[in-house]
């Protein structure tokens, strides 16, 4: 602990007296009154951690599941003022007779502002109570369903495994107790509550004009996290539970999934039939049924005669396997079963609160539970990756891990099971499931990563879970788990995924085209279009559901799929240097279109379905995606190009709007993409796996307008250390022409490219670019092309008219 959250500690255990007092320590301040005490301290100007003792209580360890000790660690001075103190971008009051605490900016508005009866006790429960001012809007919380703006819903987290789920459904997977707020009067700000016990956030349900966040047990500390604008927030939520690690990059090429493919032999038809239809692809999933009896770390070797020679013979043809590892370990004494029986010599397993073992069905039969929650089992854990990992296998699942129980109505364990809690600051000490069930997915996750680290140091762990705490973007990618395939399921996918990159989480997919029932073929072309734009882009289906495969509805919908597929794989530049920036920055890379333009918050269309990914792409599907309904679509300012054709769009723009709008009818070969005027769009050759090389140059599409900037980021794909190299590039825009201008490339890592192909968008008339030959114009796109070695070195091109 510091010193600062020493003094924090000990003012907080002095303070639970009935007195209301303040207390100053140089990190913010600690009031107290009869009802409790309520510590705030900054930890950065824009991030305070609020802690609640209720008076007569004993303060709770100072420790976390999402947030490190270094960040919790981390203070700044602030400024003393009449009932509370300033950072330099926040000014915080508390009154000491209410405990009302207010948060605004510098100039005075309002962040954040509890409202009367701002928290309440009730024996381990509390309820916490902040104002909902007209007009703000709520996101977050992960994949939660009902409406993409929360205003008005209330929600609870339980990580729960939700089969076949709606829209109506909660609680679901995973337990984010992270919202953020827009469009109050102080601008964006977030709430992470810091609590893993079965919590709910009511937006405005109960009480139109009141957030109730409450928790059944568990420590009143929460972080108050300032935007002003949705991006800061984001990117400040995860400095507070961590930035996603950079996924190998074939984990954004397509993914060949299926419950289950059923042996060898079908695995290799399905990647001989996948080559042959020439649809590009990086992974085949191997589901349950390739292990023996269900249990996990097992093969069934009569079906997957040799995992090694499979992985090694689709490997040569560019596929890499990633296989499923559920958590729950059969429970089979005296069998031979290596991970039943050197969990028991380690004594891993979740007990019953009488110290016996906690047993219980899932898809092995009577199965035991890892304790996640201990260093040693998760190390443990880890280890049981290393056959699989010797046999080529390339990822990793954790599916299962909510954790799901079969043959009880609460579908998990009983909340007296025992876990020995012990690591992460935490006092080594016993905690029953109630504190642990909704981190104990995430630590499962963790304990996958954290092994495959330790068996191959410099490769990128790809781990896929399901259940997810806040903070579980560390960890691994995930998905929205057992969904339907409906229309309604498709525009609940996009707002999942986009609230989950609200909460931190952009490594994100929804099975295509729905787990459940089967797609029309219309409903999975569409599918197929829209999921090219999201991060994660994985085929599967249930083992009752019609086979789902690209090719499965003939060859004109095969065609459009395929299509959608390879322009994914054209895109790998500009994905993996946005992937690469949410690594660095914890910008999502599917983005409601307010993050990257606040200005459309306000437009006049239905953007429940559009997105953008990156800043520069705007994709937008039709906000009833089953309809042939002409629609809107906003567009911020004028400028904009259209993605497919390269022309600019002429959209209508009423005067002073800041926003054009453009009418969409729809086609089911076209889903509209825009481009940003201003963009510079790197693509590439087209390729069937992300592990061959292109055969070409690399593509640079410039689409002249303001703020004119691409990136450039590229390294082998997996290391975790190793050379890489980043490159910005610009234009300017003069009278006669433009200058398209390199920066000096950063890092020294050589890229496959040795030529770049430019292709300059909206250009009329003649073209000349000093010092470069076989300058191409095109009347009809409207382009100019022209072809110039790759570029090291700041350099610069002047595309003239004369
Ligand atoms: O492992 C089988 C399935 C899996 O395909 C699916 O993606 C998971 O969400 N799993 C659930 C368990 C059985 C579901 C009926």
């Amino acid at each position: 602990m510091t010193r600062t959250a020493l003094i924090m500690a000990a003012c907080l255990a002095a303070l639970a007296s009935p007195a209301p007092a303040q207390n100053s320590p140089p990190n913010g301040t600690i009031t107290s009154n009869d009802t409790a005490s309520v510590s705030v301290s900054a930890l950065t100007d824009s991030i305070l951690r609020v802690r609640v003792v209720k008076t007569g209580s004993e303060a709770p360890e100072d420790a976390s599941w999402a947030v490190s000790s270094a960040v919790r660690g981390k203070s700044v001075k602030v400024r003393r003022v009449p009932g509370g103190f300033q950072t330099g971008s926040l000014s915080v009051r508390i009154d000491p007779a209410t405990l009302r605490l207010t948060v605004a900016d510098l100039e005075g508005r309002t962040i954040v502002d509890d409202v009367s009866g701002s928290m309440s006790f009730e024996g381990s429960r509390f309820t916490l109570r902040k104002a909902m001012p007209t007009g703000e809007q709520y996101y977050g919380l992960g994949d939660k369903t009902g409406p993409f703006n929360r205003r008005g819903a209330s929600y609870v987290n339980w990580t729960t495994d939700a089969w076949g789920f709606d829209r109506a459904t909660d609680p679901i997977y995973k337990s984010i107790p992270f919202y953020i707020a827009t469009g109050g009067p102080g601008g964006a700000y977030g709430l992470f509550l810091d609590n893993t016990w079965r919590s709910a956030f009511d937006f405005g349900h109960r009480d139109q004009n009141v957030l109730e966040i409450s928790a059944d047990g568990g420590p009143i500390d929460y972080y108050v996290v300032a935007g002003p604008t949705v991006a800061d927030v984001v990117r400040r939520y995860t400095d507070l539970t961590g930035k996603a690690p950079l996924p190998p990059r074939w984990g954004l090429g397509y993914q060949q999934s299926r419950y289950s493919y059923m042996n060898a032999t079908e695995v290799r038809e399905i990647a001989n039939r996948l080559r042959a239809d020439r649809i590009p692809t990086d992974v085949i999933w191997l589901d349950i049924d390739f292990q023996d009896r269900n249990r996990p770390f097992s093969t069934n070797t009569k079906t997957f005669p040799d995992l090694k020679e499979l992985a090694r013979d689709v490997g040569k043809d560019g596929f890499k396997l990633v296989a499923i590892t559920d958590l729950h370990i059969a429970h089979a004494p005296n069998e031979g079963y290596a991970p039943y029986d050197s969990g028991i010599a380690g004594d891993h397993f979740l007990k019953n609160p009488d110290g016996s073992l906690y047993v219980a069905p899932v898809w092995p039969g009577p199965s035991v539970f890892p304790d996640f929650t201990r260093k040693a089992s998760r190390d443990w854990w880890g280890g049981l990756y290393k056959p699989f990992v010797d046999d080529g296998i390339a990822g990793f699942w954790n599916d299962m891990n909510e954790p799901a129980i079969f043959e009880t109505p609460t579908k998990t364990m009983p909340l007296e099971t025992v876990h020995r809690i012990d690591d992460d600051g935490f006092a080594p000490r016993t905690a029953n499931h109630s504190e642990v069930h909704n981190v104990y997915g995430m630590e499962n996750g963790r304990a996958t990563y954290e092994g495959l680290l330790k068996l191959r140091p410099n490769v990128r762990p790809f781990v896929m879970t399901r259940a997810m705490f806040a903070g579980g973007q560390k960890f691994a990618v995930t998905w929205t788990g057992d969904n339907n395939s409906t229309w309604d399921h498709l525009k609940l996918a996009v707002q999942q995924m986009l609230n989950l990159g609200l909460s931190g989480v952009a490594w994100s997919g929804a099975d295509i085209p729905g787990f459940i029932g089967g797609a029309s073929p219309e409903l999975a072309t569409r599918w197929y279009e829209i999921a090219a734009f999201t991060p994660i882009y994985r085929g599967h289906a249930a083992n009752d559901a019609p086979r789902a495969e690209p090719w499965i509805d003939g060859p004109e919908h095969l065609a459009i799929r395929r299509r959608y597929i390879g322009e994914r794989y054209r895109l790998m530049p500009y994905l993996y240097a946005v992937a690469e920036q949410n690594a660095r920055t914890g910008d999502p890379f599917m983005r409601p279109t307010f993050y990257d333009y606040p200005e459309l918050a306000k437009a006049p269309c239905d953007q429940s379905m559009a997105f953008t990914l990156g800043r520069d792409l705007l994709v937008a599907p039709s906000p009833k995606p089953e309809s042939t309904y002409a629609y809107n679509v906003c567009m911020p300012g004028p400028g904009w190009f259209d993605y497919w054709s390269g022309l600019p769009v002429l959209g209508e723009r009423k005067p002073d709007a800041p926003f054009e709008v453009v009418r969409e009818t729809p086609t089911l070969d076209r889903l509209p993409v825009f481009v940003r005027g201003g963009a510079i769009v790197p693509r590439q050759p087209l390729t069937q796996t992300t592990s061959v090389m292109p055969n070409g140059p690399l593509e640079l599409h410039v689409y002249p307008g303001q703020d004119c900037s691409g990136q450039l980021y590229w390294d082998d794909g997996v290391s975790i250390r190793g050379d890489s190299l980043r490159q910005t590039v610009r234009c300017t825009l003069g009278k006669d022409g433009i200058m398209l201008h390199f920066d000096k490339r950063e890092g020294s890592f050589r890229p496959w490219w040795k030529q770049i192909a430019v292709t300059v968008h909206g250009w009329t008339g003649p073209a000349k670019v000093r010092g470069v030959a076989g300058v191409e114009t095109d009347a009809e796109r409207r382009t100019v092309r022209f072809v110039i070695p790759d570029q090291k070195r700041a350099s610069d091109f002047v595309l003239s008219r004369f």
